[in-house]
């Protein structure tokens, strides 16, 4: 229905069809060259690096344009190419949309059907930075050691067919492989994942697959590689056939590649390139020499929150984070264990008041325009927990602080990707350990006919808690760690999702 109103309006194609007081690109797109290889074009990408360099753009014309490459889905390019790479940003509050049209992207290229065009592009000496937002489970790593999966099909497929890969990793090496042997310097690499320590971990990674295939590339990558770290921030959810519809209502165009976002922005880089890199100052990204208070930052209150949120808020029944929000008694219970679990884990950046970040952050939980589903952040549970809760987890126990409202979020994680909610419904569990976490339910009897059997809860946690490479060897084995979330897990099938909130705010426990 919303489809098709929204094809009544003709395609974004061109600068030209758009109304004066829209914001547009007012740069050359055609004479500037790419400068930017990006991996994962998706909605992230759109509403937060590619919205900067179009920033910086225009007001200083140099080489950055984005090659925006897909390693999985067709669907980006085939939105963007028939609209020449242009693209909306809607900024959404409750009182509306801000729009602006993108043009920093030049070309989308689909890895899978392009990969000479990508190697092309990664071994142009116009190319200075190569940049990623493959989510966490791209990067091919066991997500609690960081090392690579040499195992993973992908990084197997790469190995064998070192010319011709198919992941970010096996890509990145052949492409540096071709500027080593043609005498160009290695592109930075510039990872905007929301993992600890990215730049150093996908080093690492890249290093681990280089040795595998080249002592001599990997001895230069070594050498001259820059891989800097970043932290990112922009709430982008998924845009729906609505928004869509609202979005052509506004421009009088229609965009397939149209993203929606909060007005927030962060991006904060580690000052270590390798070659030229555009004017990110003067747009306001901050280069620093020490990323760590950043991105631990980020990570544990805003990621860890949402995942908390995502988890028990699905559980509760809401769909959205905005709808958690409402809720007074889910509210105090993120305030309470943002300021007692994890800020304690926290060394302050300079510059940053930690109060004032954490009122911000709650205020964009609670933005009612951006429909940010649950379920959305629900994913990928096995390749987010550990730096977004178990990290945190390991200082409290360290420094024998209290964790028992993380320690729900990791109970409630177990229970949602049991795949039956609290009232019987199935839930689509996404995750790359679906299958194991299947296996493990099955196994040890938790469900039966869809059915939680709770004598079993406990040979179930303990199953869960046995996957080292979520939990590491160390959380794995601690019993002061086990043994509280073994109850809480308990307490969690016993009392529901709402009272167990209620209980650890207004008791402080479970019961
Ligand atoms: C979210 C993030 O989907 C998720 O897992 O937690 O995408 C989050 O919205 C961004 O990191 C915000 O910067």
């Amino acid at each position: 229905m919303n489809q098709a109103k929204t094809e009544r309006f003709p395609r974004l194609t061109s600068v030209q069809l758009l109304a004066e007081e829209i914001p547009k690109p007012n740069y050359d797109r055609h004479s500037l060259k790419i400068g930017i290889v990006h991996f994962g074009i998706g909605a992230f990408h759109r509403a937060h690096q590619a919205v900067y360099l179009d920033e910086i753009l225009g007001h200083d014309s140099g080489d950055w344009m984005i090659c925006g490459v897909s390693l999985l889905h067709c669907t980006t390019r085939d939105q963007m190419l028939p609209q020449n790479s242009l693209y909306t940003v809607a900024e959404r509050t409750e009182r509306g949309d801000s729009l602006k049209v993108i043009g920093s992207v030049k070309e989308v290229l689909f890895a899978p059907k392009e990969q000479i065009e990508v190697l092309k592009r990664l071994a142009d000496f116009q190319t200075k930075l190569v940049t990623l937002t493959i989510s966490e489970k791209g990067y091919c790593h066991d997500p609690s050691s960081g090392k690579l999966l040499k195992k993973h099909p992908d990084i197997l497929h790469d190995i064998a067919n070192r010319n011709f890969p198919i992941s970010a990793i096996g890509f990145l090496v052949a492409g540096l492989d071709l500027r080593y042997k043609a005498g160009l310097p290695p592109y930075t690499v510039l990872s905007c994942d929301n993992l600890p320590e990215n730049g150093k971990m996908l080093r690492n990674l890249v290093l681990e697959f280089s040795e595998i295939i080249n002592p001599e590339l990997n001895q230069w990558i070594a050498d001259q590689g820059c891989f800097p770290c970043s932290m990112v921030d922009r709430i982008v959810p998924a845009v729906t056939e609505n928004d869509k519809l609202s979005i052509a209502q506004q421009l009088k165009c229609r965009d397939e590649a149209a993203v929606i976002c909060e007005p927030f922005r962060q991006w904060v880089i580690e000052n270590n390139f390798a070659c030229g890199f555009p004017d990110l100052q003067s747009v306001g990204v901050e280069l620093t020499e020490d990323i760590r208070p950043y991105e631990e930052m980020k990570l544990r209150l805003l990621n860890g929150a949402h995942s908390t949120i995502a988890y028990l808020g699905y559980l509760a029944g809401y769909e959205y984070v905005s709808d958690a929000m409402l809720d007074s008694t889910f509210l105090k219970f993120i305030r309470e264990m943002m300021d007692e679990e994890i800020t304690p884990t926290l060394q302050t950046p300079p510059s940053v008041d930690l109060t004032h970040y954490k009122n911000v952050l709650l205020n964009r939980f609670k933005n009612p325009g951006l429909s940010h589903r649950t379920w959305q952040i629900a994913m990928d549970g096995s390749q987010k927990l550990p730096q977004r809760l178990l990290n945190t987890v390991r200082a409290q126990v360290l420094h024998k602080r209290p964790f028992s409202k993380i320690s729900l979020a990791v109970a409630a994680w177990m229970r949602f990707i049991l795949g039956v909610d609290e009232f019987g419904k199935a839930i689509e569990v996404r995750d790359p350990m679906s299958e194991r976490f299947k296996i493990i339910a099955f196994e040890t009897g938790i469900l039966v006919s869809k059915k939680i059997v709770f004598e079993n809860s406990e040979s179930y946690t303990r199953a869960i808690l046995d996957l080292t490479e979520i939990f590491g060897k160390d959380l794995s084995q601690n019993s002061l760690f086990c043994t509280q979330i073994q109850k809480t897990f308990t307490r969690l099938l016993k009392n529901r999702s709402t009272l167990s909130i209620e209980n650890l705010i207004k008791h402080d426990r479970l019961e």
